[in-house]
């Protein structure tokens, strides 16, 4: 047996983000912190750098890896490769917008590997194809610009980069600082890769969602707040995204009401329905061993009474898979 894998430790994860300065790998992290751990606080985000961060109990250490042309030498040249040095995951971030940059991103993608190989490390590869907005979206969705076809193209560059090293992608997304959701759901397969309980809990409230029509939206937070797990049922006409900014907020609300109101007048069924802002969330408590994880839901159909009654039976299930 090897030594390198103890068993029962969990060391912390390290993930990397690399690319071209300006790629937006900064704007990247902001927003996924953010979007997990600030629906705690009602005063606006400071502008976070923070990098570690704590996830079921495992230790999370985000290292923005400095784009500028004086640092990718600095690591890629011998010497620099204890930047490399243990990750766990790797996040490529390309900047769609830059198209003069392409060739010399995809030329620091592959010496970043090149410095895995060197380790011999072969850390979990994603690409997110950011800065998927303004001009550049308007140009993708018109079909006679071709740029749907340059992205994929764009794609399977990294892909074949990834495989000449010996590795494999695991995604590319396109992802938007004016999308923060959609960023954080990208981002949502890398803790999963890092965090193997996650996945079982976003397959978990998936199928909720796909099986109860009038949930529009469920979020599996943990006790301090954190979004582990996001699903939402896509709406014609109705802004979903804005409402998930909304649930996620009530968490403000409910851990105020914890804060005030004793545990037991939580009503039997442990839930409670908290007014935000026009919209009706219900919020349900979920027990598991000696942890506490809460299920948001939003009811776009039918009423709570009937969810509540079909909420015994959900979070029963969902005890016994986290
Ligand atoms: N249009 C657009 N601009 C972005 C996006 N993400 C970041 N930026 C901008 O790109 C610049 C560089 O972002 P930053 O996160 O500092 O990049 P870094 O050097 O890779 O850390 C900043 O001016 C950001 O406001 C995005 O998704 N879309
Ligand atoms: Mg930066």
């Amino acid at each position: 047996m090897s030594g390198s894998e103890q068993k029962g430790e969990s060391r912390p994860k390290k993930l990397l983000l690399v690319g071209l300065d300006n790629a937006g790998k900064s704007s990247i992290v902001n927003i996924v912190v953010k979007k997990m751990t600030d629906a705690l606080t009602t005063v606006p985000t400071k502008s976070v750098d923070r990098s570690d961060i704590v996830i079921l109990g495992q230790q999370v250490l985000i290292h923005d890896l400095g784009g500028q042309q004086k640092y990718r030498r600095k690591y890629i040249e011998k010497g620099g490769l204890q930047f490399f040095e243990g990750t766990d995951v790797l996040i490529y971030v390309v900047d769609l917008q830059d198209r003069d940059r392409y060739d010399l991103a995809l030329d620091y993608f592959g010496k970043a590997l090149a410095s895995a190989n060197q380790l011999k490390i072969s850390p979990k590869l994603y690409v997110f194809l950011h800065k998927f907005d303004g001009p550049y979206l308007e140009d993708y969705k018109d079909v006679k610009t071709r740029t749907q076809l340059e992205c994929d193209a764009l794609k399977e560059k990294f892909a074949d980069i990834a495989k000449e090293h010996g590795l494999e992608l695991e995604d590319a997304s396109r992802t938007s600082v004016k999308d923060e959701w959609g960023t954080f759901a990208a981002f949502s397969k890398v803790w999963m890769s890092v965090v193997p309980r996650i996945e079982s809990m976003q397959r978990y409230i998936d199928k909720l969602v796909a099986e109860n029509e009038m949930i529009g939206i469920a979020l599996l937070l943990d006790q301090k707040g954190t979004v582990l797990a996001k699903t939402l049922r896509q709406l014609p006409g109705e802004d979903m995204e804005a409402i998930v900014n909304v649930a996620a907020r009530s968490v403000i609300l409910l851990l105020d009401w914890q804060h005030t109101i004793e545990h037991n007048k939580m009503d039997e069924h442990q839930s409670a329905i908290v007014e935000v802002e026009d919209h009706s969330i219900m919020i349900r408590r979920v027990e598991s061993g000696e942890e506490t994880f809460y299920l948001l839901l939003y009811a776009v159909a039918g009423s709570y009474q009937q969810l509540q009654e079909r909420l015994g039976r959900i979070t029963f299930t969902l005890e016994t898979i986290i």
